[in-house]
């Protein structure tokens, strides 16, 4: 059994990560049996040292970042962090399973990951007060500390600035349609089908869904927010997460 690492938060998935939600997808994609084990975001470090669980990344200081998502597989031992090494990983060891990564696109999902991010930022930005209210106690401070310190006011200042919120929306909106329209020809239709690359799902789909089930979570998929956004796309989004949304599932 694989036990996935993940944060809590009081949104109705309790899940929220991206990187999180790729794997989860991938799991749930491969039909993978796996349960989810949450520790508090202030507590990964903490956590992650004691269950012997690797950092994803070096800080520029040479300190680890220990980040979620995480696993630890049972049936061969393995223990491993960051969502690409995990994907690639599951590929590897359940290669009966639906293969998420295409030989050769390493560099194009970084791309595309580094552009969606572009667009995910503003909103995570604009959602911040949001996001701070749906994690709780120390981990919420930190989110709190975080968002001050990119923002350099405090979150009360930040809820009553509508022009700085008018500002990022409009940076937003440029973000995500700039996303969205990789997606299409040059006569504006979608292309591909049903997956990003054709019949068969590729790391390209979680990227993007993942990005997507973020957003819907927190924005709500009945919110203006979400609405908005699906729009700028022209309900690309929406197409996409329908597809998606099977496999949107927590255990
Ligand atoms: N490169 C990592 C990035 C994962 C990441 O940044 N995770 C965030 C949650 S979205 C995290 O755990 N951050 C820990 C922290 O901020 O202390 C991956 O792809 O898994």
């Amino acid at each position: 059994m694989i036990t996935l690492y993940d944060f809590p938060t009081t949104f109705s998935s309790k899940s929220m990560s991206p990187y999180v939600w790729r794997v989860r997808f991938a799991l749930n994609i491969k039909g993978i049996q796996h349960q989810t084990e949450w520790v508090e975001s202030v507590d990964i470090e903490k956590r992650f040292k004691e269950l012997a669980l690797p950092p994803s990344e070096i800080k520029p200081d040479g300190t680890p970042f220990y980040t979620v998502p995480a696993i630890y597989d049972d049936s061969t031992n393995t223990r491993i962090s960051d969502s690409l090494k995990i994907i690639e990983y599951l590929d590897q060891v359940y290669p009966n399973t639906p293969q998420i990564i295409r030989p050769g696109t390493n560099v194009l999902n970084a791309a595309l990951d580094w552009g969606i991010r572009q667009a995910l930022f503003k909103f995570w930005l604009l959602s911040g007060p949001n996001i701070v209210a749906n994690v709780k106690g120390a981990s919420s401070d930190k989110y709190r500390q975080r968002l001050e310190a990119i923002t350099g006011m405090s979150m009360e200042q930040f809820k009553e600035n509508k022009v700085l919120q008018e500002k990022l929306w409009a940076e937003a909106q440029e973000a995500f349609k700039v996303s969205s329209s990789w997606f299409k020809t040059s006569d504006g239709k979608v292309q591909g089908g049903p997956w990003i690359m054709g019949n068969e799902v590729t790391m390209s789909d979680l990227i993007t869904a993942s990005g997507i089930a973020f957003t819907v979570i927190i924005a709500g998929e009945d919110s203006e927010e979400w609405k908005k956004i699906d729009g700028w796309s022209e309900g690309l989004w929406s197409a996409l997460w329908e597809r998606t949304r099977p496999y949107f599932k927590v255990y």
